[in-house]
């Protein structure tokens, strides 16, 4: 008899596996950026209606990451991905670079990457040097002003779904961490993977879609996820 391919793992990580580096959650800042909400900045409309006070939203966020290090969770999930001989996809909702920074390649940012700007003519992707006026000329067509940062905001589609569609398809076990289960697609991707397929939440609290999971596990990201690895 053949022996069985090893287990196909995809994990998917929000805002919470990177809480315990110092990066606040989107729920826990409580909306608030400023005085300003976060669907006034982090819209297409807001950057139609005011590039200046999205850029410095953006670059502040870019600050914050210069004062934090990946945790003992971000870690674990790339000494997994080295370990393991089955398939084995990270994609992360972050935006920051902890997951990267540990370690991480079989890595996909579906909501973008702080560290990068997008040109919205060409939709060449670069990665960020500090330039985001309205002088600022795309590296590839040399149109100025279109450079927008490297994010996706509400309404526009997420990164490679086409790639993650696949992995869920052929997933024999879906790991969710740290993400409230709020924001669509990703909320759903737990109903995209095989009937019996064995799907695991890891969270301070139920999610909005803990339901949908075969096992859930209370606790932070960085004593579970170690745990688990
Ligand atoms: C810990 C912890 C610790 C804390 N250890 N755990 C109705 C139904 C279905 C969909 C929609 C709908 N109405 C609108 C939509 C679509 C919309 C959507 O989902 N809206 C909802 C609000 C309802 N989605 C979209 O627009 C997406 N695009 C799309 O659907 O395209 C389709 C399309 C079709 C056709 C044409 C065009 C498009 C795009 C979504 C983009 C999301 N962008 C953001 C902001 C990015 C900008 C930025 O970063 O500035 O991405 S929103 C924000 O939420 C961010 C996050 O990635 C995302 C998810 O948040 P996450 O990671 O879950 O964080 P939190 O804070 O919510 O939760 C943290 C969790 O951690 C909590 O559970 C804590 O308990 C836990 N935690 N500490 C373990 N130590």
């Amino acid at each position: 008899m053949r022996p069985s391919p090893p287990p196909s793992i995809v994990v998917l990580t929000g805002a919470g596996i990177s809480a315990e580096s110092g990066l606040r959650t989107f729920r826990d800042a409580g909306g608030l950026w400023e005085n300003h909400r976060v669907e006034d900045v982090a819209t297409p409309e807001a950057f139609l209606r005011n590039p200046a006070l999205v850029h410095a939203f953006y670059n502040q966020r870019r600050a914050q990451l210069r004062e934090v290090r990946p945790n003992a969770a971000h870690l674990a999930l790339a000494r997994l991905e080295r370990e393991w001989s089955g398939d084995f996809l990270l994609v992360t909702q972050n935006v920051d670079d902890l997951h990267d920074r540990a370690g991480s390649r079989a890595l996909i940012h579906m909501h973008g990457e702080l560290l990068k700007v997008r040109c919205a003519f060409c939709s060449a992707v670069h990665p960020w040097e500090g330039g985001t006026g309205p002088e600022t000329r795309c590296p590839a067509c040399a149109r100025s002003g279109g450079i927008r940062p490297h994010i996706v905001w509400f309404g526009e589609m997420p990164l490679e779904m086409d790639r993650i569609g696949d992995a869920l398809e052929r997933c024999d076990l879906f790991v969710a961490v740290g993400t409230s289960g709020n924001v669509y697609p990703a909320a759903g991707f737990v109903g995209q993977v095989p009937a019996g397929a064995r799907t695991l939440e890891l969270n301070l609290e139920p999610s909005s879609v803990s339901s949908r999971f075969s096992e859930q596990r209370e606790g932070p990201a960085s004593v579970l996820v170690p745990a688990l690895v």
